[in-house]
């Protein structure tokens, strides 16, 4: 198949409670890579969306006193204003470019979660059999003994979160049997799971230790029959889905399963062609990269391409936590910082698959550092000259005697995307050690540094004032088909921003692509400007 699709895919989030700063980075990094990709040339579905069954959605709308499908009404609601939301009612306060928003609740979804599990039990891969262990309801997950601590008197899961004994008849699924498949399958494609720490974490887990030790994955249970808030199982209304099994089955859903193979293919992949990205926390990874792949596996359904994890926010040092009120909302963060600037700040801070601390004044000396000093500056400075002193028209240009333009493509890497570059650190076939958002934009800045330094160096006011107006209008051309380049590769992460300095140089909407960095596409002499405006205000302390 040689159609450029891709699939990139984030956690769909618990209703239990409103959306946060965590919620916001996974969301903000899948829209980040998605409008790369689509700037590259391809076709992206990218999908997000609302995890709304299970017994932690039920207990917590039963707390509340209304009923599990009123509740998840509501909250999936403040889910759907952080995005677009195709079937109507989202505000996209995230600015983000997905093409689907998914809720668990939906028809859709519950046929492709019946579907996925009759492929499953036609394979011979589930069995009934009773059930007793410890169950937690904050993770949704089972957990063994021995993987226990007790605070309290209370029994503690290594997430922190407290467990309960269960026992109830149920429906396994046979994970046992794909422990050598997984560990051929994960030895076989080293770029499946990133970071690379994450994935000898799951490669340990899955061969029990350092060496392989037989039997060390258990049948895993995926029915519960004490609450009816779930998708049923086909055949058997007294047990409804493990959530997990329903929630995974959601990045299907989306893609056309069962009923829509043709997208299916076309988005999802097939086994030599595997396309999709899931982008999660890293306390979710064993469930995308161990029961995710084993689930398919039995369905006989190709494998996603990659899942990638990320690292976790403290706040000003601290956990974030209800009990210590330091929970963050999107909507608080983009009131005070500005949208383009959370994006930036939140891709820059730290690699991606780090833990890091989201601090407000670091926030605000990076992006003064960066976006206004740098770039901005830069932008609104060589705008204003040429709007006053060049009747507003891109201006003619001589030679660039510094080669300026020469340099800033090869920071960027535009002509031969080397390794180490902007490209290679975004594009999915050439990661090292994670996505590279953070080395991306390092390579950005570089590139805006240099401009600056080219603008300083020739000092276009001092042209001015010398009478030498060639001179100054070679500099300013210069200097405005550098910030064209450097605003084409800011576009992923500051859509808004970038966009506006596109529209100040009078670049057509349908020559922003990373296909018209190269020269062809350069500024035109002569072409008139608007009005130019600061796109990046310093943020005040
Ligand atoms: O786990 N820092 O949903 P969820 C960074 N429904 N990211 C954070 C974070 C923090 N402090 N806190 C949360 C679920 N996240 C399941 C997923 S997918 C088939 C089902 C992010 O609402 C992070 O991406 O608990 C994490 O994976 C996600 O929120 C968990 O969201």
């Amino acid at each position: 198949m040689t159609e450029k699709t891709f699939y990139v895919t984030t956690p769909i989030y618990y209703v239990n409670d409103k959306p946060h700063i965590g919620h916001a980075y996974t969301t903000i990094a899948c829209d980040v890579l998605a409008r790369f990709m689509k700037l590259d040339g391809y076709d992206v579905k990218f999908t997000t969306g609302t995890d709304e069954h299970g017994q932690k959605v039920d207990k917590a709308a039963k707390d509340k006193g209304i009923d599990p499908q009123k509740f998840t009404d509501e909250v999936s609601q403040s889910f759907r204003d952080l995005v677009r939301c195709p079937s109507g009612g989202g505000h996209n306060l995230l600015n983000c470019i997905n093409n689907d928003f998914i809720r668990t609740t939906e028809p859709r979804h519950k046929k492709a979660a019946q579907a996925l599990w009759k492929r499953i039990e036609d394979n011979g891969y589930i069995y009934k059999d009773t059930y007793g262990g410890w169950y937690a309801i904050r993770d949704e997950a089972y957990y063994q003994e021995n993987e226990l601590t007790e605070k309290d008197g209370k029994k503690i899961a290594p997430s922190g979160a407290e467990v309960e004994w269960v026992e109830e008849e149920s429906y396994f699924f046979k994970l046992s049997a794909f422990q050598k498949r997984l560990v051929d399958f994960y030895e076989a494609h080293a770029d499946f799971i990133f970071p690379e720490s994450r994935r000898n974490e799951v490669m340990s887990f899955v061969k029990g230790g350092k060496d392989f030790e037989e039997g060390a994955l258990k049948d895993l249970s995926i029915s519960r029959t004490t609450f009816d808030w779930g998708v049923e199982v086909p055949g058997d209304s007294a047990h409804v889905m493990y959530v997990w099994i329903d929630a995974l089955c959601n990045y299907l859903t989306s893609a056309g399963f069962p009923d829509d193979m043709d997208n299916f293919t076309k988005y999802w992949g097939t086994q030599e062609n595997r396309k999709a990205v899931h982008v999660v926390g890293k306390d979710i990874l064993r469930f995308h990269a161990v029961y995710w792949p084993a689930f398919l596996m039995a369905a006989e359904l190709p494998l996603p391409k990659q899942i990638v994890a990320h690292g976790w926010w403290t706040i000003e040092g601290e956990k974030m936590s209800k009990s210590l009120g330091n929970v963050i909302s999107p909507q608080e963060l983009v009131d005070n910082f500005g949208l383009d600037q959370l994006r930036y700040f939140m891709l820059r801070a730290m690699p991606f698959g780090n833990d890091g601390d989201f601090n407000r004044e670091r926030l605000a000396e990076v992006v003064n550092a960066d976006l206004a000093n740098n770039i901005g500056n830069l932008a609104q400075r060589t705008l204003s000259m040429i709007q006053k002193n060049c009747d507003g028209k891109v201006p003619e240009f001589g030679e660039d005697n510094t080669d300026l333009l020469e340099e800033v493509k090869t920071i960027l890497s535009i002509d031969n995307r080397n390794p180490g570059s902007y490209f290679s650190n975004m594009r999915s076939d050439s990661y090292k050690h994670s996505i590279g958002f953070d080395m991306a934009l390092m390579d950005v800045m570089a590139a805006s540094s240099r401009t600056n330094e080219y603008f300083a160096e020739n000092a276009p006011w001092a042209l001015k004032k010398e009478g030498k107006l060639d001179e100054m209008g070679n500099v300013l051309y210069h200097t405005a088909e550098a910030i064209r380049r450097i605003a084409i590769v800011l576009q992923p992460f500051c859509p808004t921003a970038a966009g506006k300095i596109l529209d100040q140089l009078a670049v057509p909407q349908n020559q922003r692509m990373f296909k018209h960095l190269t020269d062809e596409f350069a500024l035109q002499s002569g072409t008139k400007l608007p009005a130019p405006e600061g796109v990046f205000p310093r943020i005040e302390k």
